[in-house]
C-alpha cells in the first residue's frame, strides 16, 4: 500500500467455497471502487472459514485460488493492503483480550449463530459462536472508520460498536468506533431458493454462479433458476426469482429496472434467461482472464500476500502493543 489515505475500511471474504457473483455485486466489486478514496485494508479471512470443517489439502488451494481470484477482481496492492488473516498473529491476540470484555449474552443473541447453528448442527463449535470477536479484532486493529456490512452483518458491527464503547470506556481512549458503509452492493439471491441469500457453501452447485464457472456451467445454472408462472420480465411482489436476475443483469449490464423492462416487454423468460446469462458471461471474461495469468504465477502471489502481511502485522502490533499496556500486561 503507498500512502494512507485519510478514512480506513476494513473488508473480508471467507475462503469458505468458491467466490460467488454474491460476493462480488455485493461486496468485493465495491472494494475495488473504494480504493481511491479510502485506506482500504482487506483480508481473505481464513480463520473465520474454520468454524466449518474442511480437508486441509483442499482449504489451502482453495485459500491460495481465492487469493488470485480477488487480485484478478481489481484489489490493487499499489493502493490497499490485502492480507491472508491467519498469517497475521495479532488477530487471535487481541480477539482474546476482546472475549473477555464480551457477554456470553450478547454473543448468544446473533441470529447469524442461531442461523448457523441450525444449519451446521453436527458442528456448533465455539469459533462459530465467538465469531463476532474475531471480525472484531479484525475492524479495531486497524482502526478502521467505516465497515461496508450487508444486512446479515449489521447486527455484529452493532455488538461491535458496544463492545469497542465499552473498552473505551474501561481503559480511555483506545479505538475508533467503526460505522457501517452504507453504500453497500446488490444483494443476489440463490438461484434455486431466492427467499435465501447467494452463498459460497450452499450444498447445491445450482443455487450460485462461481466467478470461475465455465459459460456452459452459467448458461445451464440461469437457465435452472427458478422463476415463476409467469412469463412477463417486470419487477414485482412474489416474483423473488425473477427480481433476482433482474438483479444480476443489472449488475453486469448497469441497466435500470426500467431499461430492462422495456428491453424485453413482450419477450418470454427464456429469452431474458439467456440474455442474464450471455451479460454474465461476457462481464466476467476479463476476471477470469486475469486469473489464468495470476494463478500461474505462484511467486507472485506469495510476494503479494507476505509483503502484505508483512505491513499488516506492522500496523496492527502498534494497536495491540497500546491495548496490552491499557489492560496491564508486561510489555
Ligand atoms: N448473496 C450475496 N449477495 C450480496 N452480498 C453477499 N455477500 C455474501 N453473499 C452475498 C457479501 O460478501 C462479503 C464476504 O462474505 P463472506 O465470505 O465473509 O461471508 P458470507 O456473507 O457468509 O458469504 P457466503 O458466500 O454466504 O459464505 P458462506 O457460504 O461461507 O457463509 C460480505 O460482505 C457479504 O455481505
Amino acid at each position: 500500500m503507498s500512502q494512507r489515505k485519510g478514512k480506513t475500511i476494513f473488508s473480508a471474504v471467507q475462503p469458505s467455497g468458491d467466490i460467488t457473483i454474491g460476493n462480488y455485486f455485493g461486496a468485493v466489486k465495491n472494494w475495488t471502487q473504494l480504493q481511491s478514496d479510502f485506506n482500504c485494508i482487506f483480508a481473505l479471512a481464513d480463520l473465520h472459514a474454520l468454524t466449518i470443517r474442511k480437508d486441509a489439502e483442499e482449504f489451502k488451494q482453495k485459500t491460495l485460488e481465492a487469493y488470485a481470484l480477488l487480485l484478478a477482481c481489481g484489489i490493487d496492492l499499489k493502493k490497499s493492503l490485502f492480507f491472508i488473516q491467519s498469517q497475521v498473529n495479532t488477530h487471535c491476540q487481541l480477539a482474546w483480550m476482546l472475549a473477555c470484555h464480551t457477554g456470553f449474552g450478547e454473543l448468544a443473541r446473533m441470529t447469524q449463530f442461531k442461523d448457523k447453528s441450525n444449519s451446521h448442527s453436527g458442528n456448533v463449535n465455539c469459533g462459530l459462536f465467538s465469531y463476532p470477536v474475531l471480525m472484531l479484532s479484525d475492524i479495531l486493529l486497524y482502526r478502521a472508520d467505516f465497515v461496508p456490512v450487508g444486512q446479515d452483518q449489521k447486527q455484529h458491527l452493532e455488538l461491535t460498536r458496544t463492545v469497542t464503547e465499552r473498552f473505551n470506556f474501561l481503559y480511555g481512549p483506545t479505538f475508533t468506533v467503526p460505522e457501517p458503509y452504507i453504500k453497500s452492493g446488490a444483494k443476489i439471491k440463490s438461484l434455486k431458493d431466492p427467499t435465501k441469500k447467494m452463498s459460497k457453501s450452499d450444498p447445491d452447485l445450482n443455487s450460485r454462479i462461481e466467478l470461475l464457472d465455465s459459460p456452459d456451467e452459467i448458461v445451464n445454472k440461469v437457465k435452472r433458476a427458478v422463476t415463476d408462472s409467469e412469463s412477463h420480465v417486470k419487477y414485482g411482489a412474489n416474483k423473488d426469482g425473477l427480481n433476482n436476475l433482474m438483479t444480476i443483469y443489472s449488475c453486469t449490464t448497469g441497466k435500470t429496472f426500467d431499461e430492462i423492462e422495456k428491453e424485453f416487454d413482450g419477450k418470454g423468460y427464456g429469452e431474458f434467461k439467456s440474455a442474464v446469462a450471455e451479460a454474465l458471461i461476457e462481464h466476467l471474461a476479463p476476471i477470469q482472464n486475469r486469473f489464468s495469468e495470476i494463478i500461474k504465477d505462484k511467486g507472485y502471489i506469495e510476494k503479494c500476500y507476505k509483503d502484505s502481511a508483512e505491513e499488516a502485522l506492522n500496523i496492527s502490533n502498534e494497536t495491540l502493543n497500546e491495548v496490552k499496556k491499557k489492560i496491564g500486561f508486561i510489555l
